[in-house]
């Protein structure tokens, strides 16, 4: 057996929504001779992970989904990656598209290297395609290669650094460079070093003495600044005819970091117990949970203790067909069976390592989900356990009324969540909007009086309350306040006043709880007999819902304080899109951790922001999101306010 004691290097194939990341994975497995076995399906919105080799290297590939929406699994494999793979539209114009990816790459101070795809169908030059990237980029695009084209077709290529020319018949072989590109190439050179030489004393002084520069001189520097996130490579072709796959391969066997060094680069210390990444979680069903971790410090034997729990079994994936292994080292990529982990989890003593842990965004879709029979609820809570562990970005909670609450990153997250709990966990759910939790209160004081005398047989019932209903600024709640003088209520029966008149509250004229307000008790009466807590909250409630319909009630409905984050070309398609929902505009900046950007504020009413992330991603390019929070009760009136009656019948 081969040991592999810093285990495969690891590479997360990244990019916008349906670039060609999953046919570049395949196309990249294919170049190295492994067949995918399993999950062979594209366009999936989980991660597929092989492992395969080349040129007698270890290799694990990560595709990740493309959607917005699913930006979690794709985070937490960029968590653990050596490197990234940014497959790229060659459209100047989507260059935008990348953005949120490279700013995600700064934050977690990955290496990555671009791919742009679909150069079968290129129309435009290379370098206006990383000119338009580059302002997005915290570090240099560097251009790998030229085109060679063949009437309007793209046939090929020149390594700018080896000053070989390929053509894309046969990728394996190489030529001289056709003489009329080599002025195009020469400057393409000059601008690598150019670059490089930033970062480099010796390759400066060369570059102002003129002296002649050699490819192994760059190659060695391109290597440090790549491993260090400091430069990122530019290469074409196209996925899905296997253009420019075996130099792609090239590149990444030359300038990915060895699993040791991003282990020191997230300042993982070399020696102690193992020390364990969790980046994906699935429940099988017969293998019961399965975690997909990276170990950046090994070994991990099979039954080892970790955090508490018992590892039951370690399976890897070599040409993706699970096998079990005793034993894992270093770097390794497995799924571990029977853990009490979940995606994200670190295992072990990180000590003084900085591992990147993804946190999840603030959910922007919501529903309220019920299962068929009430029976099933226990299953149902038990499933959507296991499906927040497999769907990072998912939050669950109760509403108000009892309601189950599931709220994530988009529709399609949803959807795919309420799939996976029928077909997963056997748990068939329907679903509705949640309701908004409307409020209702009064805009007039109203003096009560209320009377409960019932004779039934021989004992009975009387109480005798006059209520002060009175309105309070928004933000009170309900109040009950006690001005009885001279017994006329006993002490004793006070308490049971203000319940009924709280009770009542709970449903006014419309509907909904009554808030600020406050109920005053200002006289009553009694009888020796026939008074008792009951009766005394039966006369408070019924002279609450006298009082209400006369104190000119009003609904109240939530309004949220709204964050909208778009690239700073939306910045009014924003504002338009709050003001469309009868938002206010409180201001916009510039957001603080993300140049380009600005962070737009309202007051968007509760009841207007469902929908808002589909009208808000359909006209920003996928790129707006938002954030938000209760700000205050308002008033509703006019026609929203009898919609809103309508609906609550
Ligand atoms: N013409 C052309 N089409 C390509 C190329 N690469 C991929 N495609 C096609 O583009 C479409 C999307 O490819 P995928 O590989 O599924 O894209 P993806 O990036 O994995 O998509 P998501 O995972 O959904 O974000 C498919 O129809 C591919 O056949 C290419 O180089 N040239
Ligand atoms: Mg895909």
């Amino acid at each position: 057996m081969v040991h592999t004691p810093s285990g495969p290097r690891t590479v997360a194939i990244v990019g916008p929504y349906g670039t060609g990341k999953s046919t570049l994975f395949e196309a990249l497995l294919a170049a190295a001779g492994t067949k995918l076995v399993r999950g062979a399906e594209r366009g999936g919105n989980d991660l597929r992970i092989a492992h395969t080799q080349f040129m007698e290297e270890p290799w694990a590939l990560i595709d990740c989904p493309g959607s917005v929406e699913f930006v979690h699994a794709t985070e937490h494999a960029l968590a653990i990656a050596d490197l990234a793979i940014v497959v790229a539209d060659h459209a100047p114009s989507r260059a935008l598209t990348l953005s949120p990816l490279l700013h995600t790459l700064h934050r977690f101070n990955l290496p990555f290297l671009v791919f742009l795809n679909h150069v079968d169908s290129l129309g435009h030059p290379v370098h206006e395609t990383i000119a338009a990237l580059q302002p997005y980029s915290s570090c240099p695009l560097v251009q790998r290669e030229i085109p060679i084209r063949e009437g309007d077709a793209i046939s090929g290529f020149i390594d700018v650094i080896s000053e070989r020319a390929y053509s894309y018949r046969d990728e394996q072989t190489h030529a001289a460079p056709p003489p009329s590109l080599a002025a195009r190439e020469q400057e393409a050179r000059a601008g690598l070093v150019e670059v490089l030489a930033d970062h480099d004393d010796v390759l400066l002084e060369k570059l102002i003495e003129d002296a002649t520069i050699s490819s192994a001189e760059i190659y060695r520097q391109l290597r440090a600044d790549q491993a260090a996130a400091q430069v990122a490579g530019v290469l074409f072709g196209a996925a899905d005819r296997g253009w420019g796959i075996f130099r792609l391969w090239k590149a990444l066997r030359h300038d990915t970091p060895a699993a040791e060094q991003t282990a020191v680069r997230r300042g993982v210390a070399p020696e102690g117990p193992p020390l364990v990444q969790i980046f994906r979680t699935q429940h099988t069903g017969q293998g019961g949970k399965l975690n997909w971790a990276r170990i950046w410090r090994g070994p991990l034997k099979d039954g080892a203790q970790i955090n508490g729990t018992r590892l039951g079994g370690i399976t890897k994936f070599p040409a993706g067909e699970p096998t079990k292994v005793a034993e894992i080292q270093s770097g390794e990529i497995a799924a571990l069976a029977r853990l009490e982990a979940a995606t994200g989890s670190i295992l072990g003593d990180a000590g003084g390592a900085a591992l990147i842990v993804p946190t999840a965004l603030p959910p922007v879709h919501t529903l309220a989900i019920a299962t068929a029979d009430r029976k099933d609820d226990v299953r149902l809570s038990s499933a959507l356990q296991k499906l927040r562990e497999e769907l990072p970005g998912l939050a669950v909670s109760h509403s108000e009324s009892g309601e189950t609450i599931v709220a994530g990153q988009g529709e399609l997250h949803l959807r795919a969540a309420l799939e996976r709990l029928a077909g997963g966990f056997g748990v068939a759910v329907a679903s509705h909007a949640p309701a908004i939790p409307y409020r209702e209160t009064i805009r007039r004081a109203v003096h009560q009086h209320g009377r409960l005398k019932r004779q039934t047989g021989g004992h009975g019932q009387f109480a005798d309350v006059t209520l002060d209903i009175a309105p309070l600024p928004r933000g009170s709640g309900f109040k009950f306040v006690d001005k009885i003088v001279g017994g006329a209520v006993p002490r004793n029966y006070i308490p049971a006043v203000g319940e009924g008149a709280e009770d009542a509250a709970r449903r006014g004229v419309f509907g909904y709880p009554v808030v600020d307000i406050e109920v005053t008790l200002v006289d009553g009466g009694f009888h020796s007999v026939d008074s008792s807590d009951m009766a005394f909250r039966t006369a408070a409630r019924q002279a609450m819902q006298e009082a209400l319909p006369k104190a000119d009630p009003v609904l109240l409905e939530p309004v949220d304080h709204v964050t909208v984050t778009v690239p700073q070309a939306y910045t009014a398609t924003a504002q338009r899109l709050l003001t469309g929902r009868r938002g206010q505009i409180l201001g916009y900046a510039e957001n603080a951790e993300w140049p380009g950007w600005d962070d737009v504020e309202g007051l968007v009413p509760a009841a207007d922001l469902p929908g808002l992330i589909i009208d808000l991603r359909s006209q920003t390019m996928g790129l707006g999101t938002y954030r938000h929070r209760f700000d205050h009760l308002a008033e509703v009136h006019g026609k929203a306010a009898a919609a809103v009656q309508r609906a609550a019948g």
